[in-house]
C-alpha cells in the first residue's frame, strides 16, 4: 500500500474523497496566504512562489493525488484548486509590490545626492581637424628643418602687397579680393608677410614655415569662404634652384598623401619666378594642392639681398584643401558650422 503525502495527512490508502482533498487545498491556501504575509524580502518571496506553484510545488503535488479520486470529483478539484492558484497569485503580486515599494522608499531614506560633486565622464574636447592637419603639415616641414613663423593677421599693405612685388595695379589688391581696414590696413590676404617680416629680422639662410589663417572676399560655396587657413614654406640660401624646391615638395607631398602621382604646372605669381602650380593625381583625377616657385629676384632686392648670391623657394598650400582631401569632406562650410555629430569624427 503506497504512502501518499498530502500536506497534513499521511493516508495509507489507495482512495481519496473530494472533501479530503478540498480540505488539504483549503489548509494550503491558509498556511501559503500566511507565509506570503511574512516574507520581508523579494529574493525569498520568489522562492516561495516557486514552492508554492511551480511544478515540483506543493499545489502540484496536492493536484497529483487527484488521480485517487473518483472521476466524478475531479473537475470539482480542479475548479476548486484554480480558484486557490488565482487567489495564491494576487497575494504574491500584492506582496512584490509592497516589497518593492518597502525597498524603493528605503532607498530613498539612505541614498543622498551630492549635487555640489564634481560631474563623472566630462567628454573631453578635441583638436579641430583643420589645426591637426595643419600641424600635421608644420610638423613634416619641421622635421626638414623649418622654423615656425608666425606674424600680425591685420597688416600693411607694404607687407601684404608692395614687399612680394605685387604693384600698384595689381586686381589682388582690388576692394573686390581684399578686406581693407582703413587706407593702409587690410586683413592678410596670404601668410607671405610673414616671412618678409622674419626676413627683416633674419640674416639667410633661412628655412621657415608660416601657418596661419587668411582672408579673401569670396563669396562662400562649397569650396570657397571668405576665411581659410594656409602654409606657406621659405627657403633662402645660397645655391638653391629649382630641383631643391621639387625635391622638398615631392619628399612632403609622399609624407602627407603617400605614393601618388605628382605634376608639376608652369604658372604665375608676382612674388615667384618661375612658377608652378602642383596637382597630384587621387582617385583617377588631377587635383592641384599647392603652388610653388622660385622667389623673384625683385623680393630679395627689396629685402636688401643680393640676388646674384642668394636664391630662394617658396611654396603656399590651403590647409582646408588637404583635410578635404584627406577626410573626403564634400563641403568647405562642414569645417566652420561647429557641428559636433561631424567634428566628433576626428
Ligand atoms: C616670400 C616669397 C614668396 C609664397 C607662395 C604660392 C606660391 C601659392 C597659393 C596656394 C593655394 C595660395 O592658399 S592658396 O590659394 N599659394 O601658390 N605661395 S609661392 O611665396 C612667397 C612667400 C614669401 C618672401
Amino acid at each position: 500500500m503506497p504512502k501518499v503525502f498530502i500536506g497534513y495527512f499521511y493516508a495509507v490508502s489507495s482512495s481519496l474523497s473530494f472533501d479530503q482533498l478540498k480540505v488539504e487545498l483549503e489548509l494550503l491556501e491558509t498556511e501559503a496566504k500566511e507565509e506570503i504575509a511574512s516574507v520581508i524580502d523579494q529574493d525569498s518571496l520568489e522562492k516561495l512562489r516557486v514552492s508554492l506553484l511551480g511544478k515540483k510545488g506543493r499545489l502540484s503535488s496536492v493536484l497529483g493525488t487527484m488521480g485517487k479520486l473518483p472521476a466524478a470529483d475531479r473537475p470539482l478539484v480542479g475548479q476548486c484548486a484554480n480558484v486557490i492558484k488565482t487567489q495564491l497569485q494576487e497575494s504574491l503580486a500584492e506582496r512584490l509590490k509592497f516589497l518593492k515599494t518597502k525597498a524603493l522608499n528605503e532607498l530613498i531614506k539612505t541614498e543622498t545626492i551630492d549635487v555640489t560633486s564634481p560631474p563623472v565622464g566630462t567628454p573631453l574636447g578635441k583638436r579641430h581637424p583643420l589645426i591637426k592637419t595643419t600641424e600635421e603639415i608644420v610638423d613634416l616641414f619641421c622635421g626638414l628643418g623649418y622654423v615656425i613663423a608666425e606674424g600680425p593677421e591685420v597688416e600693411e599693405d607694404h607687407y601684404n602687397f608692395t614687399a612680394l612685388n605685387i604693384p600698384e595695379n595689381h586686381p589682388a589688391r582690388d576692394m573686390q579680393d581684399t578686406f581693407y581696414l582703413g587706407d593702409n590696413l587690410l586683413l592678410r590676404t596670404h601668410t607671405s608677410p610673414v616671412q618678409i617680416r622674419y626676413l627683416e629680422e633674419h640674416a639667410p639662410p633661412v628655412r621657415i614655415v608660416a601657418p596661419g589663417r587668411v582672408y579673401r572676399r569670396d563669396s562662400v560655396d562649397s569650396t570657397h569662404s571668405p576665411v581659410f587657413h594656409q602654409v606657406e614654406v621659405l627657403a633662402i640660401d645660397e645655391g638653391l634652384d629649382f630641383s631643391h624646391l621639387r625635391g622638398t615638395i615631392l619628399a612632403f607631398l609622399k609624407a602627407f598623401f603617400g605614393d601618388l602621382p605628382v605634376r608639376f604646372r608652369a604658372s604665375y605669381f608676382p612674388f615667384t619666378e618661375p612658377s608652378a602650380e602642383v596637382d597630384v593625381q587621387w582617385r583617377g583625377r588631377w587635383l592641384e594642392v599647392m603652388g610653388c616657385g622660385m622667389v623673384d629676384p625683385a623680393v630679395l632686392e627689396g629685402l636688401g639681398l643680393d640676388p646674384d648670391r642668394w636664391g630662394g623657394f617658396a611654396a603656399g598650400l590651403g590647409v582646408e584643401r588637404f583635410c578635404m582631401v584627406r577626410h573626403e569632406i564634400d563641403d568647405i562650410r562642414r569645417l566652420y558650422t561647429s557641428d559636433l555629430r561631424f567634428l566628433e569624427q576626428f
